[in-house]
């Protein structure tokens, strides 16, 4: 029961660290009763070769070197034969320093080619871990699950313009595209449909906006009802306000706001969904 347990967390790499910390109470629990089944089932841990294949340097291999051939034989006869407590490393493929959280390894002394970090977005890439610069490339560079937002060595990425406000920063996106669909660009990047919350961040969306397009940019207004209010999408009340004479004025149950740069920058609204409406979008999101 001990090694069988000890495989489920090798083998389903996509079992969390906290379902392997469970079996690694159970494994103390139930100590010497599991030796028998530990060797029958020894062959199921193929695992180990994941920390063995990935760990041929000799370095850490000091703690499995003392023990058996195998991290998970390791594990389980030292954890009865000596009273050692087994810990909980991760598969460091590509060597980059941090593990990968699906691949957790159980062994007394770290083996080789695995390390105690768990946070490594993308265990194939040693440029992607976190800390790392985000840049445009369609992945996850720094692993905080934005995907090619503002960075300082990622300025513009896919067309989209940026600029600083406050601590934040605007994206200006060129397109024509529904309002939803805007917004979930902007929720990729780790940002959201951009609240515009006083007059001079109006200044600096209107600016940024007329550099991309001659025309309608989506911004985070919004309403889901004939008479219901606006409101910011990230949650801001609604205080400052550019709309143009006459707007909101839209006869449509579920509407949304544009900045017209064709109009000095003025809000207007219209359908969030209509075909002849789609447009450009700004977003917000941290710096
Ligand atoms: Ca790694
Ligand atoms: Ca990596
Ligand atoms: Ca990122
Ligand atoms: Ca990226």
């Amino acid at each position: 029961m001990l090694l069988l347990a000890a495989a489920c967390g090798f083998d389903s790499g996509g079992v969390m660290g906290s379902a392997t910390l469970g079996v690694a109470s159970d494994t103390e629990d139930s100590g010497t009763t599991a030796d028998p089944t530990a060797t029958t089932s020894t062959p199921t841990s193929a695992d180990p070769t994941s920390a063995t294949a990935t760990g041929g340097e000799s370095g850490s291999t000091v703690g499995i070197d003392t023990g058996d051939e195998t991290a998970a034989d390791t594990s389980a006869t030292t954890s009865a034969d000596t009273g050692c407590e087994p810990a909980v490393f991760h598969v460091d493929a590509d060597a980059d320093g941090y593990g990968d959280p699906t691949m957790p390894v159980r062994a007394c002394d770290m083996p080789a080619g695995t390390v105690a970090d768990a946070t490594d977005c993308n265990d194939q890439d040693p440029a992607a871990h976190p800390g790392a610069d985000e840049v445009c490339n369609g992945i996850d560079d720094d692993c905080d699950t934005a995907l090619d937002e503002w960075s300082p060595m990622n300025p513009t990425c896919a067309g989209c313009l940026t600029a600083p406000v406050g601590t934040d920063v605007f994206y200006a996106c060129p397109g024509a595209v529904a309002w939803d669909t805007a917004r979930a660009d902007c929720q990729l990047k780790g940002a959201e449909i951009a609240t515009i919350a006083a007059a001079d961040e109006d200044a600096i969306a209107y600016g940024l906006a007329a550099s991309l397009v001659a025309n309608d940019v989506w911004i985070g207004l919004r309403r889901e009802d004939y008479g219901a209010a606006f409101q910011w999408q990230d949650g801001t009340p609604l205080g400052y306000t550019n709309w143009r004479p006459g707007a909101p004025d839209t006869a449509v149950q579920v509407a949304c706001g544009e900045l017209d740069t064709l109009d000095a920058g003025q809000w207007n609204d219209a359908a969030c969904s209509d075909a002849a409406t789609t447009a450009a979008w700004l977003c917000r999101g941290p710096q």
